[in-house]
């Protein structure tokens, strides 16, 4: 990991409603700043097609001091790379949290997905999410990702199981991208040909994720959005400046 740092895009999905599980001292100590929930993705051209955020449920999760105005929801962890790469408006390696929040009561917050085209979309639970990787915070693209999908799918068949309400699951995958081999849906198409059952089938799911990504990105054409038509490996770059240039997304590495 050292050796071969990763380069993400940490997309700023704000905070537009708190769910209804979130704390009043989370609330007071938010303020008036704006709150982002800030997730690192590999696929920044993707992001026209979020549909949900998720969070770990088990997971810890604080609000730190990004500039005057703003606050980012991320782990600890994060915070701290964060601060050393100077992504905060404070002195180098300094972050400071205001408040702790946990994964479970941000399950029904609503966020606005930068880029999205679905406008306004809701926190829900994914049990595989790392606290030793990016933000702890996972934007889904369920159209191109296929943890994402099969969570969602999950999610759409247990709702109670999943303490959720059906409506927070309600926005279907997006076509963002087009594929000789899977089309425009890669997630779904691989999750059948795999047979993969549940969020839990890890070593499908890898290998799902893997033919995925390489054919989005060596044989993908964008459908959507400024760089429509244009091939995956050329929009990538520029989709993730263009957010870097706008204040949507900054950018991470680890
Ligand atoms: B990717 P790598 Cl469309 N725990 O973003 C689990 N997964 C996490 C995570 C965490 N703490 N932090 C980030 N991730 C996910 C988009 C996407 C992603 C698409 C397709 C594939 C894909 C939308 N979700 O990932 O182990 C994030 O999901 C498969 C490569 O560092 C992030 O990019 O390679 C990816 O895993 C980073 O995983």
């Amino acid at each position: 990991e050292a050796v071969n740092p990763q380069e993400y895009t940490a997309v700023k999905m704000r905070m537009l409603e708190w769910g209804p599980d979130v704390s009043s001292d989370v609330k007071q100590a938010a303020g008036g700043k704006s709150v982002y929930l800030v997730a690192a993705t590999l696929r920044p051209e993707t992001m026209y097609g979020q549909t949900n955020c998720f969070v770990g449920t088990g997971l810890k999760y604080g609000l730190y001091e990004a500039s005057e105005s703003e606050l980012f929801l991320v782990t600890e962890r994060a915070a701290r790379n964060m601060a050393f790469q100077g992504t905060f408006d404070r002195p180098k390696g300094v972050f400071n949290k205001v408040v702790d929040v946990t994964g479970a009561e941000l399950v029904g917050t609503k966020v606005a997905p930068p880029f999205g085209i679905v406008k306004e979309v809701y926190v829900l639970p994914m049990e595989g999410v790392l606290a030793t990787k990016g933000t702890g915070v996972v934007t889904s693209v369920p159209s191109d990702s296929p943890d994402d999908y099969r969570t969602l799918m999950d999610l759409r068949k247990k709702p109670e199981m999943y303490k959720i309400k059906p409506e927070w699951a309600a926005v279907d995958p997006i076509p963002v991208l087009s594929t000789p081999k899977y089309g425009d849906m890669a997630a779904e198409v691989l999750c059948k040909e795999l047979k993969i059952q549940s969020q839990r089938d890890i070593k499908q799911l890898a290998e799902a994720k893997d033919l995925a990504y390489k054919e989005g990105f060596y044989s993908g054409t964008m459908l959507v959005g400024d760089f429509k038509g244009l091939p995956v490996v050329d929009a990538k770059p520029k989709v993730r400046q263009q957010m870097i240039e706008q204040g949507l997304a900054v950018a991470y590495a680890e």
